[in-house]
């Protein structure tokens, strides 16, 4: 028997300047990520900020974009040379979000790196990304991001070892150095943890009776656990999952689920003979929009009605011990907590805010409005969990989406809500928009347009309630005195230029005036959106690029 000796490589390096981790992850170009020693170095910041990770065991996964594959074997060969014990790595380089989340959980790992720049186009001219969770299966802190950041500025070396790659179709355990690396099966502990949650037994009646549901994995993460969860083991017909297979571009399609880039869904739920239920992911799995037959649900009502309606669900039959949104998100699910009687928190952008108040117990369900709903079953948004979920909730009412949805607004209200989006447009235009309106501030208070008086502007901080840290510039918040609000914020994922998000919500009480259109219902404050921000001057943009 020849013993086969590994050689741990040192290589020095030198910082890239740019490696700072955005709202979820560092996401750059893929061409970026190719360039010689930026992945090692900011692999090399991740093991140096995260750890100590020697004799620990991680998890590791992806999305399956372009140069997934790649990067996988890059980061095994640095973990057995970083002294790291063992490292559990999905099928094929395949984990979606949640389920790596769940896999670091439930095996007690020290964390898990995930290689996704979610909803960003993939293959060889897009993007790539990577993303580090800690040990209670969240993002990384700031505090985390923070450090791997200022490592990566001042990184002089990294370590590899000198080994062969591994075979990541094979599920099994083999050996890299005197490291572990073992393929799990990409789905197996996820769909676990979801029947330990859902009436499976009821959905999976819903589904194999005339019921009918779409589902659209858009070519990315989902499409494994679509197959498996929805058609294999709830019964419902083969042709259900659209998109089922993750392709390294995505077939080309921008992995975001929502009415523009999931048309094919869309067309389908509003044609004719619509089916009854709709629902896409994007491309890491963590993300869901929900539709009905010829209806569409907002994120943010459907975090509403998902609170709603805990009770109809196993896991949370004995009902909530709070819920937390984002900033952005509209203050439908608030409403819903105060007649609930159970705290609402409100928190900055991006799931890592999440995290304490999950494992504090304070906040149960959590969401945003760019199509993130979860709970403390994990500490990441998740996408079939909020389909799952809605499915049982369908299961128990034996309602339509619509009609649940309405009387929902009828009960509560509707808050009329949309998100403009200006994508790429250069940086310092949109710092000088945002400049514009920060200026303006103290002057906002009592200010008329029409029916609107504004009664409070700020840029919002949030002080975490369980660590005390604090995280300021969070957005421009003008909140009006009927509770209607307008919220400008610039993307933390874009990898190119910057891109301004302007947030428009609206509450109408009277269930005579819920069938507006809702640009038409917004249409006041979208006007005052533009005047306050000076949008169409200041970025050269007569319109947005994407409405939401
Ligand atoms: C966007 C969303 C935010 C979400 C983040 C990551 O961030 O607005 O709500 O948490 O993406 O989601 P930003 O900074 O671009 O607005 V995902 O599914 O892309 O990991
Ligand atoms: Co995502």
């Amino acid at each position: 028997m020849s013993i086969k000796t590994f050689n741990v490589r040192t290589v020095a390096t030198t910082p890239f300047n740019d490696q700072k981790p955005g709202t979820s992850g560092l996401r750059k170009a893929v061409k970026t990520f190719q360039q010689p020693n930026y992945l090692e170095n900011f692999v090399q910041s991740i093991f140096d900020s995260a750890g100590p990770l020697a004799g620990k065991t991680i998890v590791l996964g992806g999305d399956g974009r372009f140069y997934n594959r790649e990067a996988i074997q890059i980061i095994l060969k640095m973990a057995a040379a970083n002294g790291i014990g063992t490292v559990k790595v999905g099928q094929h380089g395949i984990l979606s979000t949640p389920a790596t989340s769940c896999v670091i959980r439930k095996y007690k790992s020290a964390g898990g790196i995930i290689l996704s720049a979610s909803h960003n186009p993939g293959g060889a001219n897009g993007d790539f990304g990577i993303k580090y969770n800690t040990e209670n299966g969240g993002p990384a802190p700031e505090k985390v991001t923070e450090a791997m950041f200022a490592i990566s500025k001042s990184i002089k070396e990294y370590k590899i070892l000198d080994a062969d790659d591994v075979d990541i179709d094979k599920i099994g355990r083999q050996e890299v150095g005197s490291m572990t690396v073992e393929i799990i099966d990409s789905v197996a502990d996820y769909q676990e943890l979801l029947e330990s949650i859902f009436d499976f037994k009821l959905i999976k009646s819903l589904l194999t009776s005339d019921f009918r549901m779409r589902f659209d994995a858009m070519n990315a993460v989902t499409g494994p656990y679509g197959h498996s969860i929805f058609e294999k083991r709830l019964g419902a017909p083969p042709d259900t999952v659209m998109y089922g297979t993750p392709l390294v571009d995505f077939g080309g399609g921008h992995p975001d689920p929502n009415l523009v880039y999931a048309h094919d869904l869309v067309e389908v739920l509003f044609g004719a003979n619509a089916p009854d239920f709709g629902a896409a992911s994007d491309g890491d799995g963590d993300r869901n929009m929900i539709l009905g037959r010829k209806f569409f649900v907002t994120p943010s009502d459907s975090l509403a009605i998902m609170t709603a309606n805990a009770t109809l669900v196993p896991a949370y039959k004995n009902g909530l011990s709070g819920v937390a949104r984002s900033m952005p998100t509209s203050c439908a699910v608030d409403r819903v907590a105060t007649k609930l009687g159970i705290p609402c928190y409100e928190t900055p952008t991006g799931w890592k805010f999440f995290g304490n108040l999950m494992d504090a117990d304070k906040a149960a369900l959590c969401g945003e409005e760019s199509f993130g709903t979860g709970s403390n079953h994990i500490r990441e948004k998740d996408g079939i969990w909020a389909v799952l979920f809605w499915l049982n909730i369908l299961a128990v009412r034996k309602e339509s989406v619509e009609d649940i949805v309405r009387k929902h607004w009828k009960e509560y209200g509707r808050n009329y809500y949309s998100r403009h989006d200006y994508e790429e447009v250069e940086s310092d235009k949109c710092e000088s928009l945002m400049q514009h309106l920060r200026n303006q501030l103290p002057t906002l208070k009592g200010r008329k347009f029409g029916k609107y008086e504004i009664a409070t502007a700020d840029d919002f901080s949030y002080t975490d309630p369980i660590d005390g840290s604090v995280s300021s510039n969070q957005g421009i918040r003008v909140i009006f005195t009927d509770g209607s609000r307008i919220v400008y914020r610039l993307s933390g994922t874009g990898t190119h230029g910057a891109t301004l998000r302007i947030y428009l919500e609206s509450y109408e009480a009277d269930d005579s005036q819920h069938d507006h259109e809702t640009q038409e219902a917004l249409g006041a404050l979208i006007k005052i959106a533009d005047e306050l921000a000076t949008i169409k001057a200041l970025t050269d943009r007569d319109r947005p690029t994407v409405i939401t």
